[in-house]
């Protein structure tokens, strides 16, 4: 099968989605072409059956903004007229979605069918999606394409809610996979974040307002008035400068490290002894998930569809949005005693092999053949 492939290249959890699907599509002797405007920074070294299309905006002074979605239609258009694509699989629907359905169309009049897939991720519903600015060309487009997938039932509900959408939509999970959690730990690392072996505790984010990170600072701020742990804050974004403040403010910059953005976050994972996600909001929670098969057990809120992923008591803890001294109370029973962090790791990563790509990726792959076929 040819696949065309779109989404953000970015480290957010959607385009990390659609990069280990299509690397793993073409493992399996699929063609793969990325479509975006950069190299997807999880596509790694040269890879057999995979290909990538730049979309390229030319400046005009003319635009104040740069039309993206026009420039993307076409690429998606050409790709498909060149390598003869089979099905086109846009992930977070703004503007991806409403962009290939414009370039489906186009091809409709040449007389070429081109199935369009879209994966709805989070933001792009709960958050963007529904504003008035979006709304209607979103709900279009969910309705018109011939697929549409959720990454949660949550996500699912929140959509049907939301929009004015009449049509299916089937959940298929984020994934995790396996081979990418093999490496070991980089002990130096661990000391340099934790010289006397302290415990660690983790967040990586985009540092948006949704992510809630001064609830983290503050979680973290209450653990240490019982456990001597070190704070390990992977990511960048607006919020970043007010976390660092108010770690200043408490007194407790020198136990802190902000990290910054990393390509690979399961290497600071492999380190870590807890997971924070405090979110407001959140379809899934890819970076927990990641962190679960890491050996890391997580400490969240119970937002979206975290609860379908963090099972309290088993891979960690959840709480209300906002409940700063739940979530210490729960951090400590995780890591107080060697024993308890002990249990929950093991946990946490047994927890995760639910989500394994084996298990989740072959739905994609059945949906892409019930749609050219009409078979499963
Ligand atoms: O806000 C983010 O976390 C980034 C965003 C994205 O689209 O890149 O993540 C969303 O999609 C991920 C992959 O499906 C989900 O795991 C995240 O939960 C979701 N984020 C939110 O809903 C806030």
């Amino acid at each position: 099968m040819k696949i065309g492939m779109v989404c953000y290249p970015t480290l957010g959890g959607s385009g990390v989605v659609a990069t280990e699907l299509g690397k793993w599509l073409a493992e399996q002797g699929h063609e793969v072409h990325f479509i975006t405007y950069n190299t997807p920074v999880r596509l790694g070294r040269f890879k057999t059956n995979v290909f990538y299309h730049e979309v390229i905006i030319s400046d005009y002074p003319l635009f104040d903004y740069p039309p993206y979605e026009l420039v993307l239609t076409s690429k998606m258009v050409e790709v498909a007229r060149d390598h003869k694509l089979d099905i086109l699989h846009v992930h977070y629907a703004i503007p991806h979605a409403s962009a290939g359905l414009m370039a489906k169309k186009i091809l409709a009049e040449e007389g070429v069918s081109l199935p369009l897939i879209t994966t709805l991720h989070g933001t792009d519903i709960t958050l963007l999606g529904k504003s008035p600015s979006f709304e209607p060309v979103i709900s279009f487009a969910i309705n018109k394409s011939d697929a549409v997938t959720a990454v949660s039932e949550d996500l699912k509900k929140e959509t049907y809610k939301l929009f004015g959408v009449d049509r299916e939509i089937e959940v298929i999970t984020n994934f995790i996979c396996p081979s990418n959690y093999t490496l070991s730990p980089n002990e130096e690392f661990r000391k340099q974040i934790a010289p006397e072996g302290q415990p660690i505790v983790t967040h990586i984010s985009n540092f948006r307002p949704v992510k809630r990170i001064l609830d983290v600072i503050e979680i973290y701020a209450l653990v240490l008035k019982k456990v001597d742990a070190r704070l390990l804050l992977v990511g960048d974004g607006p919020d970043r400068c007010a976390a660092e403040i108010r770690c200043r403010e408490l007194g407790i910059e020198s136990k802190v490290t902000f990290l910054g953005k990393v390509i690979n976050p399961i290497e600071p994972l492999k380190v870590s002894d807890l997971f924070l996600l405090p979110s407001n909001a959140e379809s899934f929670g890819l970076a927990a998930l990641e962190a679960m098969a890491s050996g890391v057990p997580v400490v969240s809120s119970n937002a979206g569809g975290i609860p379908e992923l963090n099972k309290s008591g088993v891979s960690g803890f959840l709480r209300n949005v906002g409940d700063v001294q739940g979530m210490a109370k729960d951090a400590l029973t995780v890591i107080e005693n060697t024993e308890s962090l002990k249990h929950f790791k093991k946990e946490a990563k047994k927890h995760s092999e639910h989500f394994k790509s084996d298990l989740v990726l072959p739905k994609y792959l059945a949906l892409y053949n019930k749609v050219l076929n009409g078979k499963e």
